[in-house]
């Protein structure tokens, strides 16, 4: 039986940030799904954000996916998912940094304005975001990943919710837009690895998941944090 053992709801993207990072890794781990809308007392106790994902392993415990991430690399190096050299590893975490803080939140943010100046605001600072990824990112790395030939950390924090643009689409009618080619062809190359088809979920699904984002209903500590923020 293995020893590490991650906490997640279903579908959350955060916690298939490290499902991937530890199937690409090849490292067993057991999965615990809670319900986000009754979080249990024991869950509560560990969790300080009340968020998944939370890892244990023996007797460490953690949160933050961009976090759990690292802590991954650090005890399976191999196969490597930052650069060795400082400078490189420090840039991969710019990207990792830039995702949380300049991607992320305008997905969830634009998701629950509920008015057009809302919408419109979140929708340009998306747009904004993927043109620098199209071009800061794949475009200098020259693909077909973030950081060229091999899969990073950096890959894996930003597959997620670019996967959910599938939901987006159908609540905003905005997606990937056509002047991303390179973003495109790469979503469509995440998609077949092994650790994407273990992880993701149905299009119907992801819709179900962002209802509550997008008719503001979500009454989650995700949603208070984005509100707030
Ligand atoms: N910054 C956190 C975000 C985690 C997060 O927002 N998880 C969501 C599920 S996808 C959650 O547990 N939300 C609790 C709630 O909405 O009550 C991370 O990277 O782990």
């Amino acid at each position: 039986m293995t020893d590490i053992e991650i906490i997640s709801s279903a579908t959350c993207p955060f916690a298939q940030r490290t499902r991937m990072a530890l199937i690409e890794k090849g490292l067993d781990f057991r999965l615990t799904e809670i319900s986000l809308d009754a979080k249990p007392d024991w869950f509560l106790a560990i969790s300080p954000y009340g968020k998944v994902p939370v890892l244990r392993h023996g007797d460490v415990t953690l949160f933050e996916s961009a976090v759990i991430n690292e802590y991954l690399e650090d005890i399976q190096p191999e196969p490597a998912l930052l650069p060795r050299d400082p400078a490189a590893r420090a840039k991969a975490r710019i990207w990792i940094d830039f995702a949380n803080v300049r991607f992320i939140p305008h997905v969830y943010k634009y998701m629950l304005a509920q008015d057009a100046a809302g919408q419109d605001m979140h929708r340009r600072r998306l747009l904004e975001a993927f043109d620098h990824m199209e071009t800061e990112g794949l475009g200098r790395s020259g693909g077909p990943y973030w950081l060229g030939r091999d899969l990073s950390l950096i890959d894996l924090s930003f597959f997620p919710h670019i996967e959910r643009f599938s939901a987006i689409e159908h609540y905003r009618d905005f997606t990937i837009p056509a002047s991303c080619p390179r973003l495109i062809a790469w979503r469509d190359l995440m998609r077949q690895r092994p650790s994407v088809v273990a992880t993701s979920a149905s299009r119907e699904t992801y819709i179900r998941g962002w209802r509550k984002y997008a008719e503001n209903t979500s009454t989650g500590t995700t949603a208070r944090d984005m509100r707030e923020s």
